[in-house]
């Protein structure tokens, strides 16, 4: 039977080794700066390139929801009218006249992209067009941030243990995505007794505001629901454990769905994605985690039986590990190949 909880000590002395890493992970001034000067230098590119143009480039993913560190790429959405811009090779080849590095171009991708590097700005980044659903779900993601100050420090942490455990790749015999590790972070916090988040989806009507000039799909009023899950008082430390805890010996995965819009496990009989569905392919996947926005999508689709079991095993080794006192650096060892 895996320990209930931290016992006071160990939660105590973990606290501070959590607080000090969290400020280890924190992106530097400096390297928001670039991000930002990186935005502008591209929008002077293509503005150059496709003259008359209405172009804007935004920050999404880690730069945009308050949980990038100085490491992180740079993931970019050109939003516009102009055509020309939605041929991926021709942006690629543009961004190649400019002095970009090491340009790669995956038209084919589920979305398409153009990645790069950029040597003077010493930023890696992924660009693609017209993707409003990658902009709000970041500016959602940020807003949960925003809610209560447990979120960012828990989340970064556990995006640091992804990295270093090589657990946030959802690409070709990988396993998942950092966006699907948030998905998961922010469901367990919405799940907490009592609950640390809410679902901003569910939330009335009334309270939602708009998002430049459209009806918003989720509250997003920070001022107003800042401290909501006050009532629970449990410390970063604990709720680490509890993460592990939950996600390596309680989460049910033949049975569950986890829902951000929702706030709750869903079970995989009400989404219609039984394990053994002809219907739906989704629930052929040993995790399910629906996309907040898109929720016919299984986030956990990229994970197979054999990367999810891996996977697992990963979230048991940190549990485990916590249970016996060992120290955050020991939980987060960078992975080595055998
Ligand atoms: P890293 O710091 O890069 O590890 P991140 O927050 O940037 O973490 P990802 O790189 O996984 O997260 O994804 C970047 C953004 O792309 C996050 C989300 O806005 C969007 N995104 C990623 N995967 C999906 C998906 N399957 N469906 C919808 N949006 C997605
Ligand atoms: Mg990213």
């Amino acid at each position: 039977e895996p320990k209930k909880s931290l016992d006071p000590d160990e939660e105590y002395k973990l606290s501070g080794d959590l607080r000090e890493l969290y400020d280890r992970l924190l992106p530097s001034k400096e390297s928001e700066d670039r991000r930002t000067q990186l935005c502008k230098k591209l929008e002077r590119i293509l503005d150059e390139e496709w003259p008359g143009n209405d172009i804007q480039v935004n920050m999404f993913g880690s730069s945009g929801n308050l949980l990038s560190s100085s490491d992180s790429d740079v993931d970019l959405c050109i939003t516009t009218d102009a055509k020309a811009l939605g041929d991926m090779h021709e942006l690629a080849k543009r961004l190649n006249k400019h002095g970009m590095e090491k340009v790669v171009c995956r038209a084919a991708a589920k979305v398409p992209i153009v990645k790069c590097w950029d040597p003077e700005l010493q930023l890696a980044c992924d660009v693609n067009v017209n993707n409003p659903l990658a902009l709000e779900n970041t500016r959602m993601i940020k807003t949960y941030v925003q809610l209560d100050d447990r979120v960012r420090p828990l989340a970064k942490i556990i995006k640091y243990w992804t990295k270093r455990r090589i657990l946030n790749d959802a690409g070709p015999g990988g396993t998942i995505s950092s966006y699907t590790w948030i998905c998961m972070i922010l469901n367990f916090l919405q799940r907490r007794d009592p609950p640390i988040l809410p679902s901003l989806q569910k939330m009335r009507n009334a309270e939602r505001s708009t998002a430049n000039g459209q009806p918003s799909d989720f509250v997003d009023d920070v001022d107003a629901l800042k401290g909501w899950g006050k009532k629970n008082n449990e410390s970063l430390a604990q709720l680490l454990f509890q993460f592990f805890r939950h996600y390596g010996y309680e989460f049910e995965y033949t049975k569950h769905v986890v829902s951000v819009r929702e706030g709750r496990l869903l079970s995989r009989t009400e989404k219609g994605w039984e394990t053994n569905s002809i219907d739906n392919k989704e629930g052929r996947h040993r995790l399910c985690v629906e996309e907040p926005f898109n929720t016919y999508r299984n986030l956990g689709n990229s994970a197979d039986e054999y990367s999810w079991s891996g996977l697992h095993n990963e979230i048991r080794r940190a549990f485990e590990l916590l249970e016996d006192g060992c120290q955050i650096e020991k939980v987060c060892e960078q992975y080595e190949f055998p």
